[in-house]
């Protein structure tokens, strides 16, 4: 089989590139969101994508090897140098963790660094196109053709994922407890024992319980605060906390039901978002239904929470990745919109 017939044309090869990292940046991101086993298919698509990625970068640089030829290096070759090293970085992290790899990078492991390298294509890429930019108008010339070359690329990749679980199996490796969102797992049912993970330095000083207080306000027709000893804490959930820097955790979590909580306060039925806001100003909502199933925990398989795990009281909200799973919760508070700064306050509540 002739390889050059399976390539698709110059011009398509870039195009195509360009498209399976914007494909990258778009699912990488959507993956913070997907928390239930019907949005898979994100993560898929990521995967795709990126073999897409692995077969079209070796025939671009195949035909540009002799541009970077150190003696005719300029400053922008460099750039297309640098981006070249930084998407395969990003590749061979994201391949090597599918298949059971680690990486001690201090607080940071192998995740971060595929993340942090992933992040880092599309700027370089736009900053690339500005120098090497052609006009898509010269695709076309060989359109039909190119699709079908990558209608069979698009095939291969997801061929080649589907095997990645069998393989992963047969050789036994870290990656094959990997659940549908990438993550692996860690101290599952042993209390406390799971990773502690806050984004951006969020770390306050251990809070005094005997001071500390709930209070369930906003659009409800009475305000009520709770000591920790009057929480009605007799719901139990059985949930996963999947941390988007690639662990999950399963654990029983007792606590007391939000909707419990929101009915004690009597809830506005204007009220449409709820709000779980943390000591140290990290906050996020839920829509009220679905807040109402959730709980807030003030144990884990039987153990009292620890500090790190956001003693006194953490949201449980199964189905949402863990950045939702807000922390050392002090308030709830009941609205008709959703409050824009949250999307804020999670990167910076710990500065
Ligand atoms: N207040 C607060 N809550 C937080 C965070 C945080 O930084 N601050 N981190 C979130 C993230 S990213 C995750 S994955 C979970 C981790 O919970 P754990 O530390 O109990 O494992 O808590 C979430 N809740
Ligand atoms: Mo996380």
């Amino acid at each position: 089989m002739n390889v050059r017939r399976l390539t698709p044309s110059p011009r398509a090869v870039d195009w195509g590139l360009f498209a399976a990292v914007g494909t990258l940046l778009a699912t990488g991101v959507a993956t913070m969101f997907t928390g239930t086993p019907s949005t898979a298919w994100v993560i898929d698509l990521h995967a795709i994508a990126g073999v897409a990625l692995v077969c079209l970068l070796p025939v671009k640089l195949w035909r540009v090897r002799r541009r970077v030829a150190p003696e005719r290096l300029t400053g922008r070759r460099a750039l297309s140098v640098a981006l070249t090293l930084d998407a395969a970085g990003a590749l061979v992290t994201g391949v090597w963790w599918v298949f059971g790899g680690s990486l001690d990078l201090g607080p940071w492991g192998l995740f971060h660094l595929h993340i942090a390298l992933g992040l880092l294509v599309p700027p370089l890429l736009l900053w690339h196109l500005r120098y090497r930019y052609h006009s898509p108008a010269e695709v076309t010339r060989h359109g039909r053709r190119d699709a079908l070359r990558y209608a069979g690329l698009v095939t291969a990749g997801a061929l080649l994922w589907r095997l990645q679980g069998p393989v992963n199996d047969l050789l036994d490796t870290a990656g094959a407890d990997r659940r549908y969102t990438g993550s692996r797992e860690e101290g599952t049912g042993e209390g406390n024992r799971f990773p502690v993970t806050s984004w951006v330095a969020d770390d306050p000083d251990p809070v005094d319980a005997g001071e500390w207080q709930l209070t369930v306000g906003g659009r409800v027709e009475r305000e009520r605060t709770y000591a920790l000893a009057e929480l009605p804490t007799g719901a139990s959930e059985d949930a996963i906390l999947d941390c988007t820097s690639g662990w999950y955790s399963d654990h029983e979590w007792r606590g007391v039901r939000v909707g419990a909580l929101l009915d004690a306060a009597g809830a506005d039925d204007a009220g449409a978002w709820v709000q779980f806001r943390s000591v140290t100003g990290y906050r996020w909502s839920l829509p009220i239904e679905e807040a109402r199933d959730a709980v807030l925990a003030t144990r884990v398989d039987g153990e009292r929470l620890s500090h790190g795990h956001g003693f006194p009281l953490r949201l449980v909200a199964p189905g949402r990745r863990g950045f939702q799973w807000v922390k050392w919760v002090r308030e709830v508070r009941v609205d008709k919109r959703r409050e824009f700064g949250e999307w804020v306050a999670i990167f910076v509540s710990g500065l």
